[in-house]
């Protein structure tokens, strides 16, 4: 394996926070340096395959790497960039992949992505062939669980997971354009700008899916059932604490504040009435921000500009990062590190960017203008306890 680029990640205690931590080090190289990579999304880790891993590839393919291997010939596991999936490769394209929670006996898998002609997002399941040795897509299955009508071409998140109670969870975006124009996040007829569980195990036809019992808004006047919470605007990022029960969920604000929340079901999450724990700048309700649910953190356009969510870590490997939630911008590169007691924030410390540069601006320097090495996209928990965060540029880091 190639150890190039050997980066040292260190964390810093900020000391403006109630409660000061031992300094932390997170020692990381860039792997999987002999694949040609662009913009990554995901990595996904069956745990039938414990030496291999997938890749999601925004532009519509799936590769599979070896995890300890060379990677010198693309394994290629799905290839949709035949498809009319992109109009423009900014927010569009293939957005996640969740494994089924028994993927190592039904083989199946959902991939959440967009389409054109008409455009909309879509979940679609599919699996993989009856064979125990090998990773290999089955061609002959698809099946169009969930499609949603997108009025604009940014805006339409993703990452979808399953919870602990077996359903899948789904993070939309209020459809595009700025402002939320349309007001879909607090529309309640509307699947955009929502948390959504669905079960896709059974069908409730003519739904591809069944509501699970216990969803908030079952026979509720005026709802989609499907709806788990409102309000949010781009959640990019939904993932569970497994432990906790807690459901993070980062939302990329607009032009002041990045939210990480917990949700919970049936919350309002504000938006586009507030950004944040602020009153949406061109708010154009009379909505008093009463029974909206605050971030348990958020930071302001001096520190990032596009929030991506990331993951509670609960491996045994780096025995320091147990239980804090672990996540970056994808505007400046700059990433966080929280500790949780319950659903509080305990603590936040940064995370310095791979060319070890703080990456605040320098004063009267736009954030475009500022060194962002480093893009995040994603972040994971490897199998074997490692912490992966993905740059949408290109580089897959792993930790030593
Ligand atoms: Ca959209
Ligand atoms: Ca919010």
């Amino acid at each position: 394996m190639k150890k190039s680029s050997l980066i040292l990640l260190t964390l810093l205690v900020n000391f403006s926070l109630v409660r000061a931590e031992p300094v932390l080090t997170l020692h990381v190289e860039q792997v999987f340096t002999d694949t040609s990579i662009d913009k990554p999304i995901q990595l996904c880790f069956p745990s039938n395959h414990p030496t291999k891993i997938l890749l999601v590839l925004q532009e519509g393919r799936i590769l599979i790497l070896s995890k300890d291997g060379e990677n010198k010939s693309e394994n290629v596991f799905l290839d949709w960039t035949d498809r009319d999936i992109i109009e423009k490769n900014f927010e569009e394209g293939l957005l996640g992949l969740a494994l089924h929670p028994s993927f190592q006996e039904n083989r199946l898998f959902y991939v959440y992505h967009t389409m054109q002609n008409p455009k909309r997002t879509v979940v679609t399941e599919l699996r993989t062939l009856n064979d125990a040795n090998q990773l290999i897509l089955d061609q002959s299955y698809e099946r169009e669980i969930i499609s949603i009508r997108q009025p604009y071409w940014n805006h339409n998140s993703g990452l979808p997971c399953f919870g602990p109670d077996g359903y899948l969870y789904l993070s939309t975006g209020d459809g595009g354009k700025a402002n939320d124009p349309n007001r879909f996040s607090q529309n309640t007829f509307s699947l955009l700008g929502k948390i959504l569980r669905i079960d896709v195990d059974s069908k409730d036809s003519p739904l591809e899916y069944k509501i699970p019992p216990g969803n908030p808004f079952i026979d509720a006047p005026g709802f989609r059932e499907e709806i788990w919470a409102i309000g949010l605007r781009n959640p990019w990022r939904l993932s569970w604490d497994y432990l906790n029960g807690n459901l993070f969920c980062a939302d990329v604000g607009q032009h002041q504040l990045e939210e990480v929340n917990l949700i919970h079901r049936g919350g309002n999450y504000g938006w586009n009435d507030q950004e944040g724990s602020r009153p949406f700048e061109f708010k154009n309700s009379t909505k008093n921000d009463s029974g909206t649910i605050k971030p348990i953190f958020e930071y302001s356009h001096d520190l990032g500009t596009s929030i991506t969510g990331g993951m509670v870590y609960q491996g045994q490997k780096h025995r320091s990062f147990i239980g804090k939630y672990i996540f970056g911008d994808w505007g400046t590169g700059r990433c966080w590190v929280l500790s949780m007691n319950g659903e509080s924030v305990t603590t936040q410390q940064f995370l310095l960017n791979e060319n070890m540069i703080p990456v605040n601006p320098p004063q009267g320097q736009s954030l475009v203008q500022s060194i962002a090495p480093f893009k995040p996209v994603n972040f994971h928990e490897g199998l074997d306890g490692e912490i992966y965060a993905l740059d949408w540029k290109g580089r897959i880091y792993r930790s030593l």
